[in-house]
């Protein structure tokens, strides 16, 4: 999956000057968060080979119902979603590919509609943007596909420019979103949307908050995957940054904050102890916790917020029976600035 983190001009890459590495970048970031007095991992870092693929066991869980849910919600609506788009979608832009399930949905009724349509998937991980391109390609294999190694600012950038004509249809589905806060989201979308040119649509997965047990269990499974996905950024450390995690020095913890209102990741330290991290010590104390993840749970009057703020025309939304997921149709309408 691609960062969703919030692209600020300073680390959006130049097309031709090499950005600071991957490497580079983990080990600021992991540096700067431990350094914090409330200590805090991105959850951007999550997606390493493994930690991808305990990703892909977490969508299988019984409790994790976010993809299960967006899914029903695409194969139900994906003509509506599309018929939106006058004269079809020239391309499809995917913002971070995952599995390709939900996206595969959406191309099937866009070359239904189109007949000629680019699929561009935009990644920072060139085996993610690899298999999307390879599964995309087998599915339909005339289809003109259009990888971009990069951001999603500056790869749905890339994208737009060779998309002529407008409309295309950019995708960030997932509830990817809700790994940032507020400000953060906002400042991602808005930089999504002057990527985009007139006419051009972004179709936006929001998870919605629902009752506090559901979100609950779909944060901390009797399975323990979730408490494996959140513990391999320790054994990431370790292996890319020369760290001593112990990771059985270390639990899974996952909390509902009402506030936001939203699900948090931690890292509850077993007993005060000394990590080093490139070089770096830091002394933990015991029950002390590190960040790790939000994953935001939105209100309806949250998302019109977050569309109003971004600069985007709201188009339609779309929902599941029981209201617990919401893909959000947005359109660029005249500059908002
Ligand atoms: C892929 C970011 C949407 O926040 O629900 C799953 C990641 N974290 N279980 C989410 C995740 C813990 C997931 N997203």
């Amino acid at each position: 999956m691609a960062s969703t983190r919030a692209a600020t001009s300073s680390d959006v890459p130049h097309p031709r000057r090499p950005a600071p590495t991957a490497r580079e970048q983990f080990r600021r970031d992991v540096l700067a968060g431990l350094a914090r007095t409330e200590r805090a991992l991105p959850s951007v870092w999550f997606y390493d080979a493994w930690g991808s693929r305990l990703f892909q066991r977490i969508m299988q869980l019984p409790g994790y119902y976010p993809t299960r849910v967006e899914t029903e919600i695409i194969e139900r609506h994906a003509d509506a979603m599309l018929a939106s788009l006058p004269g079809g979608p020239s391309a499809v832009v995917d913002l971070g590919a995952g599995d390709g399930a939900k996206t595969r949905l959406l191309l099937r009724a866009a070359v239904e509609r189109a007949g000629d349509v680019v699929y561009a998937p935009v990644d920072v991980s060139a085996t993610a943007l690899a298999s999307a391109a390879g599964r995309m390609r087998a599915a339909w294999p005339g289809l003109r596909v259009r990888p971009v190694h990069g951001d999603y600012v500056a790869g749905l950038a890339q994208a737009a420019r060779a998309s002529v004509p407008a409309p295309l249809l950019a995708l960030l589905l997932g509830s990817n979103i809700g790994n940032l806060e507020w400000s953060a989201a906002v400042s991602l979308l808005r930089a999504l949307r002057r990527a985009l040119r007139r006419g051009d649509h972004l179709l936006v997965g929001f998870d919605l908050l629902k009752d506090e047990a559901v979100l609950r269990a779909a944060y901390d499974d009797p399975e323990g995957v979730t408490a494996a996905f959140n513990l391999n950024l320790l054994a990431r450390i370790n292996r890319e940054l020369g760290g001593d995690f112990e990771l059985g020095c270390f639990r899974h913890q996952a909390t509902f904050d009402a506030g936001r209102p939203a699900m948090e990741s931690w890292l509850v330290s077993l007993r005060s102890q000394v990590v080093t991290v490139a070089g770096r010590r830091f002394l933990l104390g015991d029950g002390e916790r590190l960040h790790t993840e939000i994953s935001w749970k939105y209100t309806e009057a949250q998302v019109t917020a977050l569309a109003r703020e971004a600069g985007f025309e709201e188009v339609a939304r779309y929902h599941d029976e029981r209201r617990w997921f919401q893909d959000a149709l947005w359109r660029v309408g005249a500059v908002a600035g």
